[in-house]
């Protein structure tokens, strides 16, 4: 049989159905071109891989961020003793490229942006002639590779995702984007974006998400500090980003009704009336918002000034939801300011501020982020738990990895995620779901579907991410599997073969 290149996306819990489609694949399947068939992608969170299917000469990519490292190390030494080429790409890979040789069986590493070097990648290694690392660094807007969306499986996702920029001005403590992606934003080409949207909509997908790292990447305050400063080539250049912005919208806007789309959105985009209002038309009708801690200790603990607190924030998310967008709040916990009172302050701050969906996450100290700088530094002899130092985390096996990883100054590790998991427990209950749901939609169907999503995210990321114990992580996945399938049936729609490209 000739050799085959697959793409393998690492994960140790499965469950037969996905929410998003993990772009990589299907962008690197792009990448490959037609010269070797197919690729074979394997998404091991709905299925682990069959290692039968690997054989001697094929090439294996294999995309790892920190969370599955692990997972991806010891699928590429498996398919390096079956007599694989093994390459590894995504943002650890990008952070990390010594780490992934050492522990990966890796031929090569990838660096940064896939799109373009991917194929010089596959033929240098059935030449035999790997380079150890390649640097795909950040390309531009417009050399951004549209998905093979044909090569997705059937029955198996319930949204679909499709990036429309990259990189974030901002530059958060916690986050990495700012720094692997850079500050500066590289917005696609309309009608790439478009197109893609079109041909997936063809295929019966009527939920996308728009996965980007800000979707509002020109806040209004950007655009008057660079007249203030009077800098004409600034200025222009944030107008020409936002007047995209604007012209996706509109061609979002005449597609078919049923079309939905969500984002990820600083709340900045609040204050910007005609944004939200192009926003509305457009159906962008979900974002998830960062608001990281109700306080304004919290806030600058993570350096986040641009967010609100208190009775403003409370005011600023609610403006979403007056112009239709729904809001998944995303907090964190844990950080040096927080005490114990902060979490009943934040399940009430959830509450007040018509928030739809929310997720409580424990702060971590991920590479490449300034946070894991500065917790590394200060760990001068780091615990090791089974020989491995807490400062490469990721490496530690899953079950044993500590959930908190910074000493607090007022309260224990157990006490935050007992606190967190409590929130997370108290904010998806039956009566609060049940109430969010008829101010979220109003027919019984509607309401109905309404509290299977949310059980259905919460078993995903919250049972499986912060418990401790293996069988409560089973049983979470077991029912998120349940919940998955019939969840999936409300989110498609009828396919549109012949649905043509918005003017
Ligand atoms: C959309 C998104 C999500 C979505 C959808 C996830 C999905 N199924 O795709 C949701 C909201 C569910 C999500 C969840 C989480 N996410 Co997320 N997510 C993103 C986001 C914004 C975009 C990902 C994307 O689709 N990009 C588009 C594709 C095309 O780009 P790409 O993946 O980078 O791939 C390119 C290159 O990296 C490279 N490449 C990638 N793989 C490979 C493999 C090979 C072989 C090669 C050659 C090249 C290559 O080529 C590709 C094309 O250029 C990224 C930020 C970002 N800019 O990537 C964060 C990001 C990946 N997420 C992050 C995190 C932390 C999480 C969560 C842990 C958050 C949480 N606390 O719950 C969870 C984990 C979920 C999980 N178990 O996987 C971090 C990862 C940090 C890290 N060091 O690992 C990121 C970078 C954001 C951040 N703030 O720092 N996420
Ligand atoms: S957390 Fe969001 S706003 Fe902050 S740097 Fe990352 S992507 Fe940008």
């Amino acid at each position: 049989m000739s050799l085959r290149v697959h793409l393998i996306n690492p994960s140790r819990v499965e469950f037969g159905v996905a929410v998003i489609t993990p772009r990589w694949l299907y962008v690197l399947a792009a990448a490959t071109g037609r010269e070797w068939g197919d690729p074979l992608i394997v998404d091991e969170t709905l299925k682990q891989i069959d290692p039968e299917s690997i054989a001697k000469g094929d090439v294996v990519g294999i995309g790892i961020h920190t969370g599955n490292a692990r997972r991806g190390y010891e699928i590429g030494n498996l398919a390096r003793a079956r007599g694989a080429w093994v390459v590894y790409g995504g943002i650890h890979a990008t952070l990390f490229p010594d780490e992934v040789l050492a522990n990966g069986a890796a031929h090569a590493v990838v660096k940064g942006d896939g799109d373009l070097i991917w194929q010089q990648v596959v033929r240098d290694c059935i030449a035999g002639q790997p380079r150890q690392i390649y640097d795909g660094g950040r390309i531009a807007g417009d050399r951004f590779m549209p998905a093979r969306w044909d090569l997705l499986p059937p029955d198996s996702y319930m949204w679909a995702s499709v990036q429309t920029v990259r990189g974030c001005p901002k530059h958060c403590s916690f986050c990495s984007v700012w720094r692997t992606d850079g500050q500066q934003p590289r917005s696609r080409e309309v009608e790439s974006v478009v197109g893609e949207i079109v041909e997936l909509r063809r295929r019966g997908f009527r939920f996308i998400a728009l996965a980007d790292d800000n979707f509002y990447p020109v806040p209004l305050s950007d655009i008057a500090m660079a007249r203030r400063k009077a800098d004409p080539a600034k200025l222009n250049e944030l107008l020409a980003i936002r007047q995209q912005r604007f012209d996706l919208m509109k061609m979002l806007e005449q597609l078919p009704k049923d079309t939905v789309f969500f984002t990820q959105i600083t709340m900045e985009a609040a204050e910007d009336e005609e944004f939200l209002a192009a926003m509305r038309r457009a159906r962008i009708k979900g974002a998830l918002v960062g608001v990281e801690s109700v306080t304004s200790e919290g806030l600058k603990d993570v350096y986040k000034g641009f967010n609100l607190s208190g009775e403003e924030l409370v005011e600023r998310l609610k403006k979403f939801r007056k112009h239709g967008v729904h809001v998944l709040g995303s907090f964190i916990f844990g950080l040096p300011s927080d005490r114990e009172q902060t979490f009943d302050a934040t399940l009430d701050l959830a509450d007040r501020a018509d928030l739809t969906f929310a997720q409580f996450v424990l702060l971590t100290p991920f590479p490449g982020t300034l946070d894991f700088e500065k917790w590394a530094k200060s760990q001068e002899n780091p615990e090791t738990i089974d020989g491995v130092p807490v400062t490469t985390h990721w490496l530690i096996p899953e079950h044993k990895r500590p959930k908190i990883f910074s000493l607090h100054p007022t309260m224990s590790a157990e006490q935050i995620r007992v606190h967190t998991q409590n929130v997370w427990d108290q904010f998806y209950s039956w009566r609060r779901i049940w109430n969010r749901s008829g101010l979220a939609v109003t027919s019984v169907k509607s309401r109905v579907a309404f509290v299977l999503v949310s059980k259905l995210y919460r078993q995903m990321y919250a049972n499986t991410g912060i418990a401790t114990d293996s069988a409560r992580i089973n049983r979470s996945a077991k029912r998120a599997q349940f919940l998955g399938r019939m969840a999936r049936r409300l989110f498609m729609g009828r396919p549109m073969p012949e649905l043509q490209m918005p003017q």
